[in-house]
């Protein structure tokens, strides 16, 4: 239980690194969003606490969400998804399931329903093709409203989707006419 409590808080100290700020333990990130492995070992724990590699290996492959991947020889790690740093992920537009689900809550609807679903501080609009993700995410806020977002006519009309390496469906902007409240 110990070890869990120190995964979780490594973890969460990893995202505000790797998708917020870097420069808090005097990192900086290459621009797709890379860290280089041994730098972010040693500087995380000069300024947070002892991290080694097989504490990091640990973190990515136990992540509930797969918040983070290494490069192929592993001496790269990075987000997958959810920075408000400019980062180039590399994602290509893919064709999307033909429904996809957004999990908000009632007070943000009538901002949503005259502007859409806007990326906020993030990269993206967060998507899932399944409803209990929506739902998770929105209880985040509240009591969850799921938003069903009519992708395929969306995509046909020109909105791009891109999946990133953890199963999140993202979009820069879904326009009004595309959601429906379920
Ligand atoms: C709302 C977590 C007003 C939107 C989660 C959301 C997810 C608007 C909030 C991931 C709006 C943004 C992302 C508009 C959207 N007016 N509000 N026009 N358009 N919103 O946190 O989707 O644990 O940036 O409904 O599980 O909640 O970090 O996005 O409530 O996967 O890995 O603005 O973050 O994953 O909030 O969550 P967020 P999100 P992690």
């Amino acid at each position: 239980m110990k070890n869990q409590k120190i995964i979780t808080k490594t973890s969460k100290n990893l995202s505000l690194i790797l998708r917020h700020n870097p420069a808090v333990i005097g990192l900086t990130l290459d621009e797709n969003g890379w860290a280089d492995v041994k730098e972010l070992i040693a500087k995380f724990s000069a300024r947070r606490f002892k991290m080694t590699r097989a504490s990091l290996e640990e973190v990515v492959a136990t992540n509930n969400k797969k918040r983070f991947s290494f490069n192929e020889d592993k001496t790269k790690i990075r987000a997958n998804q959810g920075h408000s740093i400019s980062v180039d992920l590399e994602f290509e537009a893919q064709a999307p399931p033909s429904t996809l689900f957004h999990g908000t809550v009632e007070r943000f609807l009538t901002s949503i329903f005259t502007e859409g679903l806007i990326k906020g501080s993030r990269q993206h609009v967060h998507l899932s093709a399944d409803l209990k993700t929506a739902q998770n995410v929105g209880s985040r806020r509240g009591n969850p409203i799921i938003l069903k977002v009519n992708s395929l006519l969306a995509s046909q009309e020109g909105i791009e989707f891109y999946l990133s390496d953890n199963g999140v469906w993202l979009s820069d902007h879904v326009p009004v006419k595309y959601l429906e409240r379920l």
